[in-house]
Parts: structure tokens; C-alpha cells; sequence
């Protein structure tokens, strides 16, 4: 390696910590060096797998969802309304207290959700069975004063990129669909970013402030910690009392609505890239690269065949519809490999006068470095297949990854070692006391009970001893 690319390369994965926050540099995701704690910046790079990313989730609400967009700030009268909500959020709302020197007659909290700048409008909104279901979400920014130790994309002060979706029913049953519709669709949203998610029921103490009850989606990252990359809550009829969101039964009655409300955030490309990247740098699905295609020319002399026939091959791929980068410029091709590596780009093709002589090219695989020859006839379908056996591959490796880190445990002690590699899976006897000693005791929390859960089975709670015949899963998270 030429001394320039060591400086450059990336410390292993090993050490997840430092290879994370020097990929999101080098591979031009974030700029951390932001003069504000827990704001970062979007490379334009970084910029563009977002909005790949968020056109996905755009493209499966849209079926029966409609986008909106709401005011960033919300007066403190509303804001103080619903007392669990409040209790939740109050050490994390940044205020606005001034305009200009003129101190304000109502502070203004920046939204670090929106349930309380929607709902004075849904009661508007909502007259008779014939306005529900509603379903609306918008893409916004979030403020929250994080305490814990902040992260790009992973714990923000200013969450850039939050997708929150806010739903109305008639009744608690299509509340409760709609949250399992939710959990759905971000399992889809994650199998589109081949990132594969766990599905759980968080226990109570856990739950939203304001909900009946909280389904969660975790991935695990290669550190063994999960990450919590969306919920999906059951408000019940909580919010819609506070709010007075009603609506006039068949019998002329008013009653109260049920309401449902789920978010993701800029977490989901945090996973992503974790979980798929190497040493090397990025890998990105097919789907999400900006760049799904590179052309790298090997030229000796003046070579204009080989700068045509590349020419030409971009022409035939982009025809395809596929997103392609001539690199041409004057570096080292090594430096060219690695430069594309490091951004991620699943297919690289190499293009010399012996290949043209051959009619052919090399190809090059970002997720696995295999390398083989193609004829340059059938080079678009072999392109166009083989992207999509890379999400597939990297699905599929994912899954078995996750599949083989989780443990069934019995034993306290045996359950504390596995949480080193990933998440134990163990039967809970449904008292807090057992769920916060594995806080205390070893760092680690009841993330919840599987959505998929078997019925009719029965083990040992391993903190205290008790029959259980509830599963649940435990693991360090982030
Ligand atoms: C659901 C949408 C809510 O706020 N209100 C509207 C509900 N839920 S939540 O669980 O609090 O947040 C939704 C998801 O956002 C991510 N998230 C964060 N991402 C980055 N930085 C943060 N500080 C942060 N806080 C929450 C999580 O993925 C969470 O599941
Ligand atoms: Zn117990």
C-alpha cells in the first residue's frame, strides 16, 4: 500500500468505536466537526444516501399515507397538556423563550416530537366516522437535549431526519392493526436496506411517554450492542382525551378516537452502514448507493479506444437505469479502487486494451472482492442481476449473523457472558425488580417480548429463579 492510502485507510472493524466515527468522515457521510454538541453536518454524499433511504420509506407510506408538514414550534400550553408526555420529555425540550430582546408571552418548545403540534389540529379535523382512519407523517427535523453521550446518527441533539407517522381510528382494535401495519412496514423498510430488525413488545417502564403499549424494531450492530431503529406506539385514547379529539358514533354520540404514531430516524442509516461496511469502507446496498456502477479505464499511453469503449459501456448501463461513474481522473487506479471502496459502490468495472481486445471487462465485487470477467455483450443483465444478488447476499449474511448471536440462556452467569456477543434471549417472570437488576447488574436491559413469541412455553427467570412463560430478549444497547 502506498503511504498516502495507509494514512488514509480506516482502523479495523474490530474496534468498532473509531472505525464508526472515522467511516463517517472518509466515506463523506457526516462531518462531525460541527461547533455545537451533538449536531453534525451532511456531506453531500452522505446527503444523497439519505435521500435514497428516505424515498423508500416514502415509496411504502405513500400506498395509504398521506405526507404534511408541521410547524417546528409548539406553544408551552400544548405542550403541558398530556402529563405522561411531559414527564417524558420535559429534561429534553430545548425552549424559546425570547423574540428578539422581547421576552415571549408563551414559550415555545422546539419540537423533539410532534404529537402536541398535531393533535390541536386533528381535533379540528376530526368530525365523523367518515375522517378516520387518518393517516399523515412528515420528514422534519427534532430537537432533544440527549444526556447520554451523543453519536452521529445514532443519539442527536438535532435529529435531521425523523419520520414520524401519526394515525387516527375509530376504534382501539384499528389502532392496534395499524401498529402491527407500522411494525410491517419498517421490517420492509429494513429488508430494503438488507438490514434485518428484531420485532418487540417493550415491557412498561419502557413504553412511549403517553402509550398503551410500544412495539419496537432492533438491529444489532457488530459491536453486540442493538440499536432501537423504530417503534411503533398504541396511544389508546389517551392523547385524544387530552386533545378532545372526538368524532360522533352511529348513534350520535360523540366519543373519543383512538390514535396510533411511529418514527424512524437517520438511526436506520446508522445501522446500515455498520452493519454492512468493512475495512475497507462503505458497502452499500445496490438500492442506496449513489453510486451503483464504477468504470475505471486502464490506460498505459493514449489509449481512446479504451475511453470510448467506457464511454460507451456508461451509456449502455445508464440506459439501464443504473447510477454510473466514469472515474477517468489522473490518479493511480489503486487509488481509484480504493477511493470507490471506501464510498461504498457495489460494482466496479475495469476496462484496459487487453479487455477490449477480448471484448471484454473486468468486474469487481465490493461486498465480497470477487473479481471476473465479463463479455462486454452481455455485460447490462449480468450487472443488473448480480446488484441484485448483492442485497440479497448481504441480507442473507446479515440474518445469519443476527441468527447465530442470539442465545438461549438459563443461567445468570451464562447470560452475562453471552451479552459480550450479542443478545440472550431468556424466560422473564414479568416483575420490574428482575428487569432493572440486569440494568444494575450487568448493564444490560429487557429490550422486550418478541413479536413472533410461541405460545404455551415455560423456562426459569435466571435473575430470580421463578417459573416464567414469557421470553424476552436482553442486550446491551446503544
Ligand atoms: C413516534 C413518532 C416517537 O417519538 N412520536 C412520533 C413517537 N418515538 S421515539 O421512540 O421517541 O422515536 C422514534 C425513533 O427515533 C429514533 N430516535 C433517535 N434517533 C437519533 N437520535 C436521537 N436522539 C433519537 N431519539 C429517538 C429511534 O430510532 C426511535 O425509535
Ligand atoms: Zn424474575
Amino acid at each position: 500500500m502506498a503511504e498516502q492510502e495507509k494514512e488514509a485507510a480506516l482502523p479495523s472493524k474490530d474496534n468498532f468505536s473509531e472505525w464508526y466515527n472515522d467511516l463517517l468522515m472518509k466515506g463523506e457521510i457526516m462531518d462531525v466537526r460541527y461547533p455545537v454538541k451533538g449536531l453534525y453536518v451532511w456531506f453531500p454524499f452522505g446527503f444523497s444516501i439519505r435521500r435514497n433511504v428516505y424515498n423508500i420509506i416514502r415509496k411504502l407510506l405513500d400506498k395509504d399515507h398521506q405526507e404534511t408538514l408541521f410547524p417546528l414550534l409548539i406553544p408551552e400550553n400544548e405542550f403541558m397538556k398530556e402529563a405522561e408526555h411531559i414527564k417524558g420529555f420535559e429534561d429534553e425540550v430545548y425552549w424559546v423563550t425570547h423574540g428578539g430582546t422581547t421576552p415571549l408571552d408563551v414559550k415555545l418548545a422546539l419540537r423533539p416530537t410532534s404529537e402536541t403540534a398535531i393533535y390541536p389540529m386533528y381535533k379540528l379535523w376530526i368530525r365523523s366516522h367518515a375522517d378516520m382512519p387518518l393517516k399523515l407523517y412528515q420528514i422534519v427535523n427534532t430537537f432533544r437535549y440527549e444526556t447520554k453521550h451523543t453519536r452521529p446518527l445514532i443519539r442527536l441533539r438535532e435529529i435531521t431526519s425523523f419520520k414520524e407517522a401519526h394515525t387516527v381510528h375509530a376504534t382501539w382494535e384499528d389502532a392496534a392493526s395499524q401498529v402491527d401495519e407500522a411494525i410491517r412496514i419498517y421490517t420492509e423498510f429494513y429488508r430494503q436496506l438488507a438490514v434485518p430488525v428484531l420485532a418487540s413488545r417493550r415491557p412498561d417502564w419502557d413504553k412511549f411517554p403517553g402509550a398503551d403499549y410500544t412495539i419496537a424494531t432492533d438491529a444489532l450492530m457488530p459491536d453486540g450492542k442493538t440499536l432501537q431503529v423504530g417503534t411503533a406506539h398504541h396511544l389508546g385514547d389517551n392523547f385524544a382525551k387530552t386533545f378532545d379529539i372526538t368524532y360522533e358514533n352511529t348513534d350520535g354520540e360523540q366519543v373519543y378516537a383512538y390514535q396510533t404514531c411511529y418514527g424512524i430516524s437517520e438511526r436506520s442509516i446508522a445501522a446500515m452502514i455498520s452493519i454492512h461496511g468493512d475495512d475497507k469502507g462503505l458497502v452499500l446496498p445496490p438500492a442506496i448507493a449513489p453510486v451503483q456502477v464504477v468504470i475505471i479505464p486502464i490506460i498505459f499511453k493514449e489509449s481512446q479506444d479504451v475511453l470510448e469503449a467506457c464511454e460507451n459501456l456508461k451509456v449502455t448501463l445508464e440506459e439501464a437505469g443504473l447510477r454510473v461513474k466514469m472515474d477517468a481522473s489522473d490518479i493511480r487506479p489503486g487509488a481509484k479502487y480504493y477511493k470507490w471502496e471506501m464510498r461504498g459502490v457495489p460494482v466496479r468495472l475495469e476496462l484496459g486494451p487487453r479487455d477490449l481486445k477480448n471484448n471484454a471487462a473486468m468486474l469487481a465485487r465490493r461486498d465480497t472482492g470477487e473479481k471476473q470477467q465479463v463479455s462486454l455483450d452481455t455485460i447490462k443483465d449480468e450487472v443488473l442481476s448480480l446488484l441484485y444478488k448483492i442485497h440479497e447476499d448481504l441480507y442473507d449474511k446479515a440474518k445469519a449473523r443476527v441468527q447465530e448471536r442470539i442465545f438461549e440462556c438459563e443461567e445468570f452467569d451464562v447470560m452475562k457472558e453471552k451479552l459480550n456477543q450479542g443478545i440472550a434471549k431468556i424466560f422473564w417472570c414479568g416483575n420490574k425488580e428482575c428487569g432493572l437488576k440486569l440494568e444494575d447488574e450487568i448493564g444490560a436491559g429487557i429490550l422486550g417480548i418478541p413479536t413472533d413469541q410461541a405460545e404455551g412455553c415455560s423456562g426459569k427467570c435466571p435473575v430470580c429463579g421463578l417459573d416464567a412463560n414469557t421470553q424476552v430478549y436482553v442486550a446491551r444497547t446503544y
